[in-house]
């Protein structure tokens, strides 16, 4: 694993009903989640993201599915494939992050240390 690439494995407490995963502050969590918000319903083919943010953390967790990440500092590139429900991506500021290859059940749910502001975003345009 790069040090791009921050996975965190989330604790999940598993019986003969099911699983049940949880992200909590000083579990899997690093930071208090202000906002969450989900991509679902991708379209084939269509790419997502192509920006990065001034000081924005986020928790990813693709819950169903799976999307390819690719994160850059500029300097280097890497690709990850987010595809379980108990692995989160954690993304810091000043990463560049593009979402590829989404599988159409893909819901991915993003937890995000503060509210949106588009003054946060850096882009290509
Ligand atoms: C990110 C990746 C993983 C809002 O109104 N509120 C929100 O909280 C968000 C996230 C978006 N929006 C609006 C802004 C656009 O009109 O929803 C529309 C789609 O947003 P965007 O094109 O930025 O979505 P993605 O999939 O390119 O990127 C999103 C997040 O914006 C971004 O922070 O890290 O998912």
């Amino acid at each position: 694993m790069s040090g791009l690439i921050r996975l965190v494995d989330i604790p999940t407490h598993g019986d003969q009903r099911g699983s049940l995963s949880v992200a909590e502050l000083g579990g899997a969590l690093p930071f208090v989640v202000r906002r969450a918000y989900w991509l679902h319903g991708t379209q084939p083919g269509v790419s997502r993201g192509f920006h990065s943010h001034k000081k924005l953390n986020q928790l990813c967790v693709c819950v169903k599915g799976s999307v390819r990440f690719v994160l850059s500092d500029g300097k280097s590139r890497e690709s990850v494939t987010l595809d379980r429900p108990d692995r989160g991506l954690l993304i810091g500021p000043d990463t560049w992050r593009e979402m590829h290859d989404f599988s159409p059940d893909c819901v991915l749910l993003v937890l995000a240390d503060a509210e949106y502001d588009e003054g946060d975003y850096r882009r290509l345009q």
